[in-house]
């Protein structure tokens, strides 16, 4: 039986979103550790766009604002989007490969273009909603999901499609543990559903996502997961730039994938932050085209 669905690799070697080199070459590792082979050991037709171009000519700084890289940061972001539209548009999955991110503004803008009422699940242990104002560090990775709600830099809000491209009450965060003071405020000003670590330990994964589903379904017409390899806990993902100890298990993680697969609601999706100079011998890679396996139907048994 092949699976009708057709998935597009998109990477994206991005690393000036952040200030630790070599999560550029985090598309490299995960295709080294044969995500390509796994999706197609599951009967999908796999294509592999290759990468999208990261201009680092001009990285180094940009006027009247703290945003450090933005010209590169949103050149490339519009790039991805243009990519990721015509993957969709071309009936076929897109799942993009980080890269840190930063990428995930490119993503979104390109996929917002195809959903009235897009969905993101942001599994992290950030809330990546820092602006300008509120960022302690100028590092865009820490901002995507806050240019999602049209938050921030016109630069990058007004990026591709229309902003907005997702509403506040269409975001459910999982796994934050490491928010900033202007982050928890925005959480609670917008009405973004978040699941700190705090309701994964007293509620368990399960409950976690069965609530997510239901709290999506209903009204979203497409759901894109966004998943930061520092989501989980250093242990099983060593190989990130922000790592903060206390996070989601790779058990965890793979039962989330599992129940995610069988809802059927996820449309886009996106994996970063994996760092190869800062993992253990690739097994940051190698967990992360674990649970896209999962997240694609892989099972045990
Ligand atoms: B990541 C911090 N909140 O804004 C900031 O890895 C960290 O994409 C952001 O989740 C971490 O710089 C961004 C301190
Ligand atoms: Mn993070
Ligand atoms: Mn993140
Ligand atoms: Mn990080």
């Amino acid at each position: 039986m092949t699976n009708e669905k057709k998935i597009s690799i998109i990477g994206v070697p991005m690393d000036l979103g952040q200030l630790r080199r070599g999560v550029d070459m985090g598309p490299s590792a995960i295709r080294y550790a044969g995500i390509s082979e796994r999706l197609e050991a599951l009967q999908y037709e796999v294509e592999d766009c290759g990468d999208i171009e990261i201009n680092k000519k001009h990285a180094v700084h940009s006027e009247n604002t703290n945003l450090k890289n933005l010209k590169s940061v949103a050149e490339a972001s519009t790039k991805l989007a243009e990519k990721v539209d015509n993957v969709i548009q071309s009936g076929s999955f897109p799942l993009v490969l980080g890269g840190d991110h930063s990428i995930a503004i490119g993503t979104l803008a390109g996929v917002a273009k195809h959903y009235h009422n897009l969905g993101v699940i942001w599994y992290d242990a950030h809330g990546d909603l820092n602006t300008a104002e509120t960022s302690p560090t100028g590092n865009i990775h820490g901002m995507p999901l806050a240019v999602s709600i049209g938050l921030g830099h016109e630069a990058l809000t007004g990026l591709y499609s229309p902003s907005p491209k997702v509403k506040p009450e269409n975001i459910v965060i999982i796994g934050a543990r490491d928010l900033d003071e202007g982050e928890k405020a925005l959480i609670k000003e917008q009405g973004i559903k978040v699941y700190t670590m705090h309701e994964v330990d007293r509620l368990g994964m399960t409950k976690v996502i069965e609530e997510t589903i239901e709290y999506l379904r209903e009204k979203t017409d497409g759901v894109h997961l966004s998943l930061d390899l520092d989501g989980l806990d250093p242990s099983d993902a060593p190989g990130v730039g922000t790592p903060v100890i206390g996070g989601i298990s790779y058990r965890e993680s793979h039962l989330a994938m599992e129940m995610l697969a069988e809802s059927g609601l996820i449309t886009s999706a996106e994996f970063v932050e994996v760092n190869p100079i800062l993992d253990e011998k690739n097994k940051t890679a190698s967990v992360a085209v674990a649970l896209m396996a999962s997240l694609f139907g892989s099972k045990l048994l």
